[in-house]
């Protein structure tokens, strides 16, 4: 139902769903009868002579119109609590297993920065290959995100995926998404973090393994094309500054 609005295009997009569209049914159920039950009393039982009668709802009898409705109304939450739970411990407190690929989401006043593996497949080497606004995966491929933030609360939310996460200053949040189909779709800031939060949109590119190869082929720093997995020599700060001069 949702996905006529917005492509559901991750694994559990279909499951958060599922339990959004439950929530929707049961308490729109409930609002309808309750509407209908309310202001069918008023007027069937309206006051024509113009005089209100008080009552306690004490009487057994009239318990009832709470107890049972109470019930059937618990009885709702048990399955939006499975359901519920069910969904959350796959997508919040589940990671994929070998293999899948790593990326590092980065929030800050106001724009997302990603930092992709190179041809190594790893990240924290010299290929790696970073971006502005612009996060680029492959599809039906198990990534795991490292979500951090800069500065302030932001939430990391891909429309398409059902996905939002919050990014928090000073912790690492891991999380994981697959892809289930190519395209270029949005990636928003969910948190209001500041006057520029309504202009911290972003890109995912969703794209096919070979596509993604010619990607990194083109965006790895030409002098690590060769040799994408020897890690850089690092010099000292000092024999830097003299060699630039
Ligand atoms: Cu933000």
């Amino acid at each position: 139902m949702i996905e006529q609005y917005l492509p559901a295009l991750s694994t559990y997009a279909g499951d958060i769903d599922g339990v959004i569209t439950l929530i929707a049914v049961l308490t729109g159920f409930w609002y309808v009868l309750c509407n209908i039950v309310f202001f069918g009393f008023i007027f069937r039982y309206r006051a024509k002579s113009g005089a209100s009668e008080y009552i306690t709802g004490e009487e057994k009898e009239l318990k009832r119109w709470v107890t049972i409705p109470h019930l059937l109304v618990l009885v709702c939450d048990l399955f939006i609590i499975y359901g519920a739970v069910r969904v959350w411990v796959d997508v919040k407190q589940t990671l994929p297993e070998q293999p899948y690929a790593t990326v590092r989401v980065v929030g800050q006043q106001w724009a997302w920065s990603f930092v992709h593996p190179g041809a190594d497949g790893k990240l924290d080497t010299a290929d790696d290959i970073k971006t502005v606004d612009d996060l680029h995966i492959v599809k039906d491929k198990p990534y795991i995100y490292e979500l951090v933030a800069r500065d302030v609360l932001h939430n990391f939310s891909v429309p398409v995926f059902r996905l939002k996460q919050d990014a928090i200053p000073g912790r690492v949040i891991k999380g994981w998404f697959t892809a289930t189909d190519t395209g270029v779709y949005d990636i928003q800031c969910a948190e209001i973090c500041g006057i520029g939060h309504g202009v911290m949109g972003a890109r995912i590119h969703i794209t096919t393994e070979e596509q993604h190869a010619a990607w990194i082929a083109e965006n790895t720093p030409a002098n690590l094309a060769t040799a994408p997995a020897a890690p850089p020599e690092r010099k000292p700060l000092a024999a830097t500054a003299l060699a630039a001069r």
